[in-house]
């Protein structure tokens, strides 16, 4: 026994969660039919009378927006009802069933802060923000560190098309991102052994690239609180915790951000976490991956099956952790 709580981030998931006890949970739900989905979704009722409370989606009009062609997958997309109550958003716990108190998070007004080394530092509204920008539909692979993967309908815009918003100086390397803290709503918060707020980076080299998203959206439809709302980063070629939710603050910098996680267990976390099935998390293989809702597991892609976009950026870059 450890004499320290352990929490759940130092653990596998298929440890965590046994596949059999997750499997077998999935049928109950399943058996439990309309009823069930009500309950489990964290979706339906409870998301519906959520939205009443705030008033009705300002976005909604935005929705479904175009599929752009360019970013379509062979892997069957995963079923909201699986996504949608499986997620990792620690500022409402350290596991997977956090759509119910989620929901506690006031998604308006949404003010979102771009300073640091650009021409137009500001702060804006989500809603305006939103309009300002291409919006269109992705299908994305997602790959989280832990060893399961899931495939979605995204909607947002190129992160390009903000950094080009933004108007950066030659000084900006990176941009850092972070998310609200709020502990009266988010429990997890309270946890403060957790370095808080959520922060993650990239490189300006990586933001400009075609593949890194800005999520607004998913299913065709705003974003649900427990991916993020109102607005989330989406990187696929990297591990999923690179994917920074529900984000107020948006700083281009001249110094390479330390991460959450890097800040938790540096050993296991870095700042580039890009995805490679040859480089084993430290206590755990990258091999395969577990696709969410299915019995299947496949072979973890190098840079999740989209080297061709991005192994470039990192062909300088060989003496560095690339991979964790
Ligand atoms: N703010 C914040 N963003 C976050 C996380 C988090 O705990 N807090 N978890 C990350 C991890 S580990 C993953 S795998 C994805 C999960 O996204 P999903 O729940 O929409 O599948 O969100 C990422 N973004
Ligand atoms: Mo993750």
């Amino acid at each position: 026994m450890n004499i320290i709580h352990r929490p759940e981030w130092i653990i596998p998931e298929r440890e965590a969660t046994p596949e059999d006890v997750f499997f077998n949970r999935r049928r109950f739900m399943k058996g439990l039919g309309a009823v069930g989905l009500g309950l489990a979704a964290g979706g339906g009722g409870l998301v519906s009378s959520v939205f009443a409370q705030e008033g009705k989606d300002p976005t909604l009009d935005l929705y479904p927006a175009k599929q752009n062609p360019d970013f379509t997958l062979k892997r069957a997309i995963t079923p909201e009802s699986v996504t949608s109550v499986y997620n990792n958003f620690y500022e409402f716990g350290s596991h997977k069933r956090i759509s119910g108190a989620a929901q506690a998070l006031k998604i308006r007004p949404w003010a979102i802060t771009i300073d640091g080394l650009v021409d137009n530092p500001q702060t804006i509204d989500f809603d305006d923000l939103v309009r300002k920008m291409p919006l269109q539909e992705r299908l994305y692979r997602h790959r989280c560190v832990e060893a399961w993967a899931m495939a979605v309908p995204w909607t947002g815009f190129p992160l390009a098309e903000l950094v080009k918003y933004a108007g950066p100086q030659n000084g900006a390397k990176y941009i850092r991102f972070e998310t609200f803290e709020d502990s009266d709503v988010a429990s997890g918060q309270r946890q403060f052994w957790y370095p808080w707020p959520y922060v993650e980076g990239v490189t300006m080299d990586e933001a400009m690239n075609d593949l890194a998203f800005v999520a607004t959206g998913i299913y065709g439809k705003p974003l649900l609180k427990q991916y993020g709302a109102p607005i989330r980063l989406v990187m696929p070629w990297k591990y999923g915790f690179k994917s920074i939710k529900s984000i107020v603050k948006i700083t281009f910098t001249d110094e390479r951000p330390v991460s959450f996680w890097e800040k938790i267990g540096p050993s296991e976390y870095g700042f580039w976490a890009n995805v490679n099935p040859e480089v084993p998390h430290a206590r755990w293989s990258q091999a395969t991956e577990r696709l969410l809702g299915t019995d299947e597991r496949v072979p973890t892609q190098l840079f999740n099956g989209y080297a061709e976009q991005v192994a470039h950026l990192y062909k300088d870059l060989q003496g560095q952790d690339l991979y964790k």
